[in-house]
């Protein structure tokens, strides 16, 4: 409608469709069918275009662009080798997200509510090395710049903008009693420091081993700790599950005042956020407040509320507003919302700690351990280790003939005329990476595609491109809030990085 709308108006309008056709939903319905992945989609493509014409749609299907056909893949494989040299993919060892019944590990943005984003079934952790691009580099400019998108709705930037999650605190330095150790906390709140009551670490923390060892009942701490690492990232960070807890038998001092402050590890600290280890405020955090509860620790007001002095014997609940600071030495009777750098401040000049920014947002986990996407280009060569394919010899092909039901391991693996290869740089025997990328990133530049879709010796004209993009309207669904639309736009700014586009936004109006 908008396009018959604009071109009734006179418009130069681009108008294209494409399929985006790699990744899990077109590799599940294949299976269901028990056909191969190739066939049914290009089956259901052609459909669709029938179906399309049918109805009479205007698209320009010179234009089209099918992200599953090696023409297409080739650039993906492109994109992955210029984020490489620029030191934005890189492969690591991490605990990450892992479908039981898909088979394959989920980027962070695909686990809803705990669920895999595509069959509902509840995400598990595992231990696994995979390729990640380094979207957190890009965190600011993602934030900043939703600024500019004047013409996209505020629910969608809410959602990007949670997701990014940016948080400015302090990283208190602490001293461990006792011994050399430095332990981090990353706060929020550093205007309550006097009413730290005990220090929690997430039960993955690396300082934990160190702090209990030795302590006398030693075992029996390392037991409670086993148990809460054992449960769910998902349960621990659910606010309304049960607090559990155990004491190291260890303590902090606190800078301002020189207190001994226990060390306890706690279930509702998580490893990955922060410093993975926080000052526990009873009297003004809920979660604190409950631990104090449960395990009778000791609450301390540090903030008034402005409607009449708190007492802890009696509250209730956590006071989390702002108010007048009290029992804080030198900063008594000021208001706690403008004192919060001045004490940052005061951190920073005595050595405390220093301020710091945290963002939620996480490195977007882009391997996958299924046969239907693009293959990772790279070759791992026993003398030369990690080596990417030399672009003149993309597209790393997806071969045909392998077994491709999911079996959590890249089905990939058990083809032999792929795995073995040469190496590009001493031409030594070498293997092939098995994992192919998240069809995501698949859909991350499709836009610039459109432009020149036929182009063989590049991914895109980048004159053409600048002319016709930002794409003017963008049309799409919610559920690619965080997901799709986030990755567009950092995939975009990295290409408008390495100069290849003029523009660093690539959809104008979003409907
Ligand atoms: C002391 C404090 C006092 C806090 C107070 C809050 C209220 P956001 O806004 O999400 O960044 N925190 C820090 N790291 C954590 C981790 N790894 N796992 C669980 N909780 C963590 O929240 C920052 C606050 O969340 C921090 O500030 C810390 O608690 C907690 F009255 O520190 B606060
Ligand atoms: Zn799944």
């Amino acid at each position: 409608v908008v396009a018959r709308y604009k071109k009734m108006r006179g418009m130069n309008v681009l108008s294209p469709m494409g399929f985006d056709s790699f990744g899990l939903p077109a590799e599940n319905a294949a299976i269901k069918g028990g056909m191969h992945p190739r066939t049914s989609t290009l089956n259901n493509i052609s459909t669709m275009k029938r179906q399309l014409a049918q109805w009479g749609v205007e698209y320009d299907w010179e234009r089209e662009v099918v992200s599953c056909l090696p023409e297409y893949y080739k650039w993906t494989q492109w994109i992955f080798l210029k984020l490489y040299e620029k030191g934005l993919a890189y492969k690591k060892k991490a605990f990450v997200n892992w479908c039981p019944s898909c088979k394959t590990v989920l980027a962070n943005e695909q686990v809803v509510n705990g669920h895999c984003e595509r069959c509902d079934t509840e995400v598990t952790q595992k231990d696994l090395e995979q390729w990640f691009f380094r979207i957190t580099g890009y965190a600011e400019r993602l934030l900043a710049d939703l600024g500019k998108l004047t013409e996209w709705p505020e629910r969608v930037k809410t959602m990007q903008r949670n997701w990014i999650g940016k948080s400015e605190g302090v990283e208190i330095d602490f001293k461990i009693d006792g011994a050399d150790d430095i332990l981090k906390c990353f706060t929020t709140r550093i205007d309550t420091i006097y009413g730290a009551t005990f220090i929690a670490l997430a039960p993955e923390h690396p300082l934990v081993n160190r702090l209990v060892k030795g302590q006398k009942d030693e075992a029996a701490i390392n037991g409670a700790i086993e148990k809460m690492r054992a449960e769910s990232k998902m349960e621990r960070s659910d606010a309304a599950v049960e607090k559990e807890g155990v004491f190291t038998g260890r303590h902090v001092i606190n800078p301002v005042n020189g207190e001994k402050v226990p060390i306890w590890v706690a279930n509702y600290i998580l490893m990955d956020y922060g410093a993975g280890a926080i000052m526990a405020v009873p009297a003004h955090d809920e979660r604190d407040f409950e631990f104090a509860k449960k395990y009778k620790l000791p609450i301390k007001v540090v903030i008034d509320d402005p409607k009449g002095p708190l007492d802890a014997a009696t509250m209730k609940e956590a006071y989390v507003e702002e108010g007048v600071i009290v029992n804080s030495g030198k900063f008594n009777g000021l208001p706690s919302q403008d004192t919060v750098k001045k004490i940052a401040l005061y951190f920073e000049e005595n050595k405390f700690g220093k301020r710091q920014v945290q963002y939620r947002l996480r490195d977007w986990l882009i391997s996958r351990q299924r046969y239907w996407g693009a293959p990772i280009p790279i070759v791992n060569c026993p003398k030369c280790g990690i080596v990417p394919v030399p672009e003149k010899d993309l597209p790393v092909l997806l071969p045909e003939d392998v077994e491709f039901r999911p079996t959590g391991e890249s089905p990939l693996k058990f083809s032999k005329e792929f795995v073995n290869a040469k190496c590009p740089k001493c031409g030594g025997p070498a293997t092939r990476e098995t994992d192919t990328m998240d069809t995501f990133v698949d859909s991350s530049w499709y836009f610039l595609r459109y432009i020149s879709p036929k182009s063989s010796d590049r991914p895109f004209e980048t004159e053409l491109v600048n002319r016709w993009l930002p794409v003017d309207q963008y049309i799409g669904g919610i559920e690619h809030a965080i997901l799709h639309l986030l990755y567009s736009r950092f995939i975009s700014k990295f290409l408008y990085d390495i100069k290849t586009i003029s523009f660093d936004e690539p959809f104008r109006n979003l409907f």
